[in-house]
């Protein structure tokens, strides 16, 4: 009867399941609770608006999982807000003309309300999922195609979930191939530039071998994914994770699982990870926490053993020395200086960024940022002597100019719309910056570094977003993105902004050329 019931009621929706609820009642039949009616209205809700990108099983795709253990930052009344109006800086829209108040009260009560059962994501599962596809001694030594190597591009077509390797030079697709679903962040090389590491949100991480065109590896290292690093030897790669709350070691090689660090404080609170980065001039990674105000730094050597000072609670063999930097507030967003000394980070809510010396391991200096800043996307250079730092904002039409000697916010350059990312290069003169939302989303900026003014806004095509600059590795080319399902790769001579070709791709969302992002140039993010 129950089931019947439930699927009347996806059938036909809230009013059916109301009449059938009344009748009940005042038949004296209460077969059908009240919650019950709630619940598979909700779920009907849910399916229509939210599924497609968080998942039926509300664990998280395209969009995070909607779980009480992924909300905890989130107040009901805030969850309700960002059903309403949509979230910033994400591809969540709005639904306040789509769903009543009502609808959308039942939306925020499911999605706190936790599943009977989150399935276990440790090392049993990882294992269960690793596919090795070819294993290296198959493969050649040497590229079967000529080009530059170190002038390639990959190009992440997120519209239809490919990747294509493009030649840098000539600008002529190499290949194209398959990705996993929803990749995020920017892929990652080797070293050596011959290998890219893929990671999608869902946590399938893939090993590409450029010379070979060949995906290599896969493996699912957690629900819900953030990003993955590569350590300064190549030799290993750690992924972060939102679900569970985990960091995990892999073996660059055919990416083995090595270990699985449970993300918590010494109190024995967990968290999510926001972000991994290699910190390559330090031989270490960088973790930023989203539910605990600590950063860590984690130096990999496999000697080391679970009585370490800086172990991760002893409960398995760790092969890190993690160094907990208590923060003042949590870090969503952040950026390193060139040297990897300093860490420019800021929390999601937060009035003011943070400066952390990783050598004295706090905070020395607050930046001045409010709205919310796109820092991991900012970039640097030499201005009148001094290095500044350069920040698009999420929320705010404005791109903040920074002296990276005192910290002090020494510009804010008003820009047509709030902006998602920055790009230039040590060859170039112009730092490019576009301006992801609102009405002017098909503009881009570009910004002279010496004066500081934006010096020309292109508009490449009226009506469609534009969006995300990388440079070749001269500096003599900036490749831009138009993100349409009937996308365009554009490229630009850098220097005279003359438009060179226009290559059709589904929605291009990031491009990285390899020896721009292996020589962490500091006109990009690496
Ligand atoms: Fe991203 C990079 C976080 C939403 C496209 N994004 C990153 C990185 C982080 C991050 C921490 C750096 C990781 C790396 O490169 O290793 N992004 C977040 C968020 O917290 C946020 C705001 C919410 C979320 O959904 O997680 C968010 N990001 C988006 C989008 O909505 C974008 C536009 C489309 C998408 O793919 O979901 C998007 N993010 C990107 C891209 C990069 C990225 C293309 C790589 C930039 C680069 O050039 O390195």
């Amino acid at each position: 009867m129950q089931r019947e019931f439930n699927k009347i009621t996806v059938g036909c929706g809230w009013f059916l399941a109301s009449l059938v609820f009344i009748t009940n009642s005042f038949a004296g039949n209460n077969i059908v609770s009240k919650n019950d009616i709630e619940k598979s209205d909700v779920q009907k809700l849910y399916q229509q608006y939210c599924a497609s990108c968080h998942a039926v099983s509300r664990l998280g795709g395209m969009g995070p999982a909607l779980l009480p253990e992924n909300l905890k930052r989130l107040r009901k009344n805030k969850a309700l807000k960002v059903i309403e109006n949509g979230r910033a800086a994400t591809q969540m829209p709005a639904f306040g003309n789509v769903l009543t108040a009502s609808q959308r009260q039942l939306l925020v009560k499911y999605i706190y309300t936790p599943l009977e059962n989150i399935p276990d994501w440790g090392m049993a599962e990882i294992r269960k999922s690793h596919l090795i596809h070819y294993k290296p001694a198959s493969l050649s030594d040497q590229p079967i195609f000529k080009a530059d190597m170190l002038n390639l591009f990959i190009v992440v077509e997120l519209g239809d979930h490919h990747a294509t390797l493009l030649d840098g030079d000539k600008f002529e697709p190499i290949h194209r191939f398959k990705t996993r679903f929803a990749l995020h962040g920017g892929p990652k090389y080797s070293p050596d530039g011959r290998y890219v590491y893929f990671v999608s949100r869902d946590g399938w991480v893939s090993k590409f071998d450029i010379y070979n065109l060949k995906t290599v590896a896969e493996i699912r290292v957690g629900i819900n994914t953030r990003n993955l690093a590569v350590s300064a030897d190549g030799k290993t790669i750690l992924v972060g994770n939102y679900l569970p709350h985990t960091l995990v070691l892999l073996d660059a090689e055919n990416l083995e699982p090595v270990q699985i660090i449970v993300v918590k404080n010494n109190k024995g609170k967990t968290s999510r990870v926001s972000a991994v980065y290699a910190a390559v001039p330090r031989n270490s990674f960088i973790v930023a926490l989203k539910d605990i105000p600590e950063v860590w730094e984690m130096y990999y050597n496999d000697k080391h053993g679970a009585d370490d000072q800086w172990g991760n609670g002893g409960e398995e063999k760790s092969r890190f020395l993690i160094r907990h930097i208590p923060l003042d507030d949590y870090l969503d967003d952040f950026q390193f200086d060139p040297s990897y000394t300093y860490l420019m980070g800021a929390a999601r809510n937060a009035k003011n960024g943070q400066v952390i010396n990783l050598d004295l391991r706090r905070k020395v200096a607050e930046l001045e940022l409010t709205g919310l800043p796109h820092l991991s996307s900012g970039i640097t250079w030499i201005y009148k002597g001094r290095r500044v730092m350069a920040t698009p904002n999420l929320k705010k039409a404005e791109i903040s100019i920074i002296d990276m000697t005192n910290w002090k916010t020494i510009k804010r350059i008003k820009t047509l719309g709030p902006g998602f990312f920055m790009r230039s290069h040590e060859n170039s003169s112009y730092a490019w910056a576009d301006v992801f939302f609102g009405p002017n989303k098909e503009a881009v900026h570009l910004i002279d570094k010496q004066t500081l003014e934006i010096v020309k806004t292109l508009r490449p095509s009226p009506g469609k977003n534009a969006a995300h600059v990388e440079f070749d590795r001269y500096g003599r080319h900036a490749l831009l993105s138009v993100w349409d399902m009937d996308g365009e790769l554009i490229i630009y001579n850098a220097r005279t902004l003359k438009e060179i070709k226009r290559l059709p791709m589904k929605k291009p969302s990031g491009k990285y050329n390899v020896y721009n992002r292996i020589n962490r140039s500091v006109g990009t993010s690496h």
